[in-house]
């Protein structure tokens, strides 16, 4: 018992968290969610829908309950045991916005100008430009350095963000000493960005306008089959892993974390044959690993009481353990205790 109480306090510590923008994609799942649940024996983890990052887009309010609500059961039916693991709503934790606005002073303009998501989001949404949007990535280092994380496991769209929750971290403990821990990144090396079935040149993301471009874990398995049947590849006729070939290197990464099989094996596989079997393995492939999280998930969902339950709890030690964080900067920035 005394063992296990000692290698649990020295166990790393991870955290992670899924925006509850829509119904999370096949993306979402491989580049971040699948490793969640494999890190949970090895580390202690704390994961989160964070719904404060999601109005930096405009939302309608019901839809982002019950997106949120929906996102929770969803990574619990993705296997995030929410006994093992931290799993908590971000709103229901104030530390994060409150730690985000000291982390905003120690952060420049010119930082915060260069990060690509901020380009590409104030594009998309050209009528809604905020200083939310602008500042999401303070909140990120936020929610990350008030659990003192490691690693953050995320897919390689955050690396840009993570580095700078790095250098804030660093540029904080160099004015005030070691308060911080630096985390470090955890991609996965396959399916870090798994891209869209439509544009192969574009990540796949769950508020793409076209349905077709995306898998949503939730899919029925008729429905991903038929998307993947119509991907986007090329005119080579060749299951090959190539430069220039992004639609089939796109499926060959997919194909390749649900089956466990190599490249190369998945090339011998499909030596001879079209793409026509090919969309079709990966198709099966991917509605088969999906399918026990959509029943797990339909399961949940008719368990509000539950659900319920477990993020209250979850909200409960997160605030625990980040306030302890807060405290510590309050402390070290002059602020005076009440
Ligand atoms: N296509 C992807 N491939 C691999 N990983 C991905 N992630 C997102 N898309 C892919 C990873 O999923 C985690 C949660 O992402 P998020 O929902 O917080 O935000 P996002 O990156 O903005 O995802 P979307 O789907 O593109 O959402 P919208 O459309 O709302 O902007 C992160 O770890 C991310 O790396």
């Amino acid at each position: 018992m005394e063992n296990t109480q000692v290698q649990k306090e020295h166990k790393k510590i991870i955290f992670s968290g899924i925006q509850p923008t829509g119904i999370m994609t096949l993306g979402n799942y491989l580049g971040a969610v699948k490793n969640w649940v494999a890190l949970q024996d090895e580390y202690n983890c704390c994961y989160s829908i964070v719904n404060q990052h999601a109005i930096t887009v405009r939302q309608d309010a019901k839809a982002l309950r019950e997106n949120t609500l929906a996102a929770y059961a969803l990574i619990l039916a993705c296997g995030v045991d929410p006994e093992k693991s931290i799993a908590f709503i971000q709103s229901h934790v104030k530390t994060h916005a409150e730690l985000s606005w000291v982390l905003s002073c120690y952060t420049q303009f010119g930082e915060l100008s260069r990060m690509t998501q901020f380009k590409d989001k104030s594009q998309k949404h050209p009528e809604n430009v905020n200083a939310g949007l602008f500042t999401y990535p303070v909140l990120m280092a936020a929610d990350i350095l008030l659990y003192q994380a490691d690693l953050v496991p995320v897919g390689i769209d955050q690396k840009q963000h993570l580095e700078l929750a790095r250098n804030i971290a660093q540029r904080f403990n160099g004015i005030y000493g070691n308060v911080f821990t630096i985390p470090d990144g955890y991609i996965p090396k396959t399916a870090a960005k798994v891209m869209s079935l439509q544009d192969p040149t574009k990540k796949m993301s769950k508020s793409d306008d076209n349905p077709k471009s995306f898998v949503a874990i939730l899919d029925k398995p008729e429905t991903i089959i038929k998307k993947f049947k119509s991907a986007v590849t090329d005119s080579e006729a060749l299951v090959a892993y190539r430069d220039g070939k992004d639609g089939i290197n796109n499926l060959m990464s997919i194909y390749s974390v649900v089956t466990g099989k190599s490249y190369e094996e998945i090339e011998n596989e499909f030596t001879g044959k079209g793409y026509g079997d090919f969309k079709m393995a990966v198709g099966e492939a991917v509605a088969e690993t999906l399918r026990p999280v959509r029943e797990r998930f339909d399961a949940y969902m008719k368990d509000k009481a539950y659900l319920e339950q477990c993020y209250k709890a979850g909200a409960e030690r997160a605030l625990a353990l980040s306030q302890r964080t807060l405290d510590k900067v309050y402390k070290k920035i002059g602020f005076l205790p009440r």
